[in-house]
């Protein structure tokens, strides 16, 4: 047809699938997007959420224009302005900042919004401009970090299995994720793994539509994962099923961590867990019987104060059962360590050190912070303890800039809002955390109003500076071809023009993937066991268990992606008012009934959601999902107002899954 045209897009989302997209482009006009037919992970599907993105881009609410406060702080009250007299405003305030408080009084505070490696935050996203400026560095630890370290000192790194071979496991776990809703595509090689005879075991607290899925769901007590990876093993030393020879060459650490496992009999297990002795017992014949067994094991686990050491301790699983050996066994977090892009956050540029501050701490970081730059982030949804970040976002001595794309509560508090693109109005290169393809997004359609993208607003921002540093107006594609630029051997063959041709090329590994037969990258090239007493560590949830209190899980929604399409009117008429799950015995001792509005509190804070009481969440746990707008909630708060700013036990993690609360009905007492 005449004037259409294909381009081919990868999905920005911060989810593992990282779908390849295909945008039909009429006149000038999007007009069709659909899943790419051809990828070999996408297999041409999206999502409930993405199928309205081109819907998204077109939403009244879009920010077009640079916009100055003209309201208090918090009033969400703009003038438009031009992007000149953004700039003059921005440069002058940043370098009265620089002279009087020094440069590290400026936090870039960089979100998940994108994960593209020009626009988003794998990449290169404004580091150089910071640099020059001498900013604090930002450490981006709000979804992974805890799990990613305790990954790491077992296995050298937080990659794992290709997720496409658990389409040859015979034993799969599903744990701490919800496949259906966090990541759907893997589903399908489950569903090959189960037509070639393979058996689907969920271990959630939350009986989630992937656990109705599953042949079989364990209800585990919050924050005791590591305690029931212990018992599992308890079972396959029992069977004498522990791979010898694999644990000889392979690992360190065994004679210590044999002596934990003994120390965690099944009966004991079950105390912890709150799974039934003879479940565990089951499901540990299976793990010691059935080669290979492919473990998902994802975000939900390390949301807690214990997240590091559970993680940690669920990766020596395939240590001990050598399941690592095969390609359809082994571990599956994340496969972001497998890409090996060249990134250079050139830190030659600062002039001198400069402290790093922690985006889960933003609470209590911003103290002595004049400059808060946030892009692709939305804090006052989706940080933790949001009634302290209000507080210091409402302070008139911190100034704030909001790089959007919608008004979302943080652009409420800013003192200048910049207008960004969208994915189909700019170019980026993406990797998957969920499969082995790099991609690359070619722009579809021009930006509309005056929206920049990441790299071009700060191009203009180092010109209108003064900046004379080369690489930062390097433009897109030489940004691009920079980090295709490494020697790594997974990037053979991997050219900017292929990858604009073909939209995606799988990294160049082995297929089948089995990262770990021959060792792993660790000093020793073994994997490395917990030391005993750190196998297990319980989280606050675990350690406190005590009568009456209940366990808030606030896990991902199935219809918003963090707090992204919290503003679509489809999106949120499906998801309809907030709820929160109570176990019918939970229910009842407080005379909740479904449809009671609740104030769900604690010392941090209250939000407000309609009781479902249900026996998908098992007694003393609650589950609200995450990534409501709070301005768009009853009461003006989401479940974060109750999250507190606390450390899991790695990587400074938040605790996302691990807070107590209590519920009180809003017309009550
Ligand atoms: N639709 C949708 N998809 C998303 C997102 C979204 O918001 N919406 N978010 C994206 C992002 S940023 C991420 S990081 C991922 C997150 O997605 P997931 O990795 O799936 O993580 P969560 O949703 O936090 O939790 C997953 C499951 O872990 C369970 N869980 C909680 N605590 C425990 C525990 O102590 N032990 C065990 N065994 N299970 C526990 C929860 O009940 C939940 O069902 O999904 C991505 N995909
Ligand atoms: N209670 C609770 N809270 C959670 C979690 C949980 O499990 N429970 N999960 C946490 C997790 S896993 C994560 S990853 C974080 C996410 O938290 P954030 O990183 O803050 O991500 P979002 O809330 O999705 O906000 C991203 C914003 O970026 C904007 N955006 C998207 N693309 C671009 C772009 O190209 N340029 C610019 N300038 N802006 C863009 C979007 O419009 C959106 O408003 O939330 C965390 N919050
Ligand atoms: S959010 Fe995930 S599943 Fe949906 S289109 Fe993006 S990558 Fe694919
Ligand atoms: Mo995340």
């Amino acid at each position: 047809m005449s004037g259409e045209l294909r381009v081919l897009g990868a999905c920005p989302l911060d989810c593992p699938d990282t779908c390849s997209w295909v945008v039909t482009v009429e006149d000038g006009q999007a007009v069709k997007m659909r899943g790419n037919p051809d990828h070999p992970y996408t297999r041409g599907a999206l999502c409930v959420k993405v199928n309205r993105y081109l819907e998204h881009t077109r939403s009244d609410d879009r920010i077009l224009y640079p916009m100055r406060r003209v309201g208090p702080k918090g009033s969400g009250r703009f003038e438009r302005i031009t992007w000149d007299e953004a700039l003059d405003e921005i440069s002058t305030r940043l370098r009265a900042i620089v002279d009087e408080h020094g440069g590290e009084a400026i936090w870039p505070y960089l979100g998940t919004g994108s994960l593209g490696y020009l626009q988003g935050c794998e990449g290169v996203a404004g580091r150089r401009f910071w640099n020059v400026l001498g900013a604090s560095k930002h450490w981006l630890n709000i979804c992974s970090a805890a799990g990613s370290s305790g990954l790491f000192r077992t296995q050298g790194t937080a990659g794992g299995m290709d997720p496409e071979n658990f389409a040859q496991a015979k034993l799969i776990l599903l744990w701490g994720t919800n496949t259906l809703t966090s990541g759907h595509h893997l589903w399908k090689f489950i569903q090959d793994g189960r037509a070639a005879g393979a058996y689907v075991v969920a271990i959630d607290p939350i009986r989630t539509r992937t656990a109705d899925q599953a042949d079989q769901h364990l209800a585990i007590r919050p924050g005791t994962d590591a305690a029931l990876a212990l018992g599992l093993l308890n079972v396959v030393l029992a069977e004498n099923a522990q791979d010898e020879e694999y644990l000889a060459a392979h690992t360190e650490g065994w004679e210590e961590f044999r002596e934990e496992i003994l120390n965690h009999p099944v009966e004991r297990v079950a105390e912890i867990t709150g799974i039934p002795a003879a479940d565990i017992h089951s499901l540990g014949m299976r793990l010691a019987h059935t080669r290979p067994t492919a473990i998902r094991a994802t975000m939900g686990i390390q949301r807690h104060e214990g997240g590091g050491t559970a993680m940690r301790t669920i990766a020596a699983i395939p240590g001990v059962t050598g399941d690592w050996r095969h390609p359809g066994g082994g571990v599956a977090y994340s496969t972001s360590g497998h890409v090996r892009l060249n990134i250079d956050m050139r830190d030659d540029l600062l002039a001198k050190p400069v402290r790093t501050l922690v985006m889960t701490k933003l609470a209590s970081q911003l103290d002595d912070v004049k400059c808060l730059w946030v892009y692709a982030a939305n804090p006052m949804a989706s940080t933790s303890d949001t009634n302290r970040i209000r507080r210091q976002l409402a302070r008139e001595d911190l100034f704030t800039v909001v790089m959007e794309q919608f008004p979302t509560d943080t652009v409420d508090y800013a003192d200048i809002v910049l207008p960004a693109t969208m994915q189909t109005e700019h170019a980026d290169l993406h990797a998957g955390y969920g499969h082995m393809y790099l991609l690359w997004n070619e722009p579809a359609v021009p930006p509309p109003g005056e929206c920049l993208s990441t790299t071009e607003t700060f191009r203009r921002l180092a010109a209108h500076m003064g900046m004379t540093e080369p690489s930062l107006f390097a433009s897109d594609l030489e940004l691009a071809e920079d980090l295709l630029s490494g020697d790594h051997p997974s990037l053979a063959g991997i050219t900017l023009d292929r990858l604009r041709k073909e939209g995606w090329v799988r990294m160049s590994y082995p297929e089948p993937f089995a990262p770990f037969a021959d060792g792993f990258p660790t000093p020793s090239g073994r994997m490395r066991f917990p030391r005993a007493g750190q196998a297990y560590v319980p989280s606050m949830t675990a350690r406190e268990a005590r009568p009456g209190a209940l366990t808030l899980i606030t896990p991902a929604s199935h219809t918003f992606l963090n707090s992204t399409f919290g503003n679509n009117p489809e999106l949120r008429r499906r998801a309809k008012d907030p709820v929160v799950l109570v176990n019918p015995a939970d229910a009842a001792a407080r005379g909740l009934e479904s449809g009671r509005r609740v104030r769900v509190h604690n010392a941090g804070g209250e939000f407000l959601a309609d009781v479902e009481v249900s026996d998908r969440v098992a007694p003393g746990v609650v589950a609200s999902p995450k990534g409501r707008w709070p301005k768009l909630s009853p009461g003006g708060a989401n479940a974060n107002a109750v999250v507190a700013e606390r450390d899991a036990d790695m990587g400074k993690g938040p605790v996302y899954h691990d807070n107590w609360v209590e519920l009180s009905p809003c017309d009550g007492p």
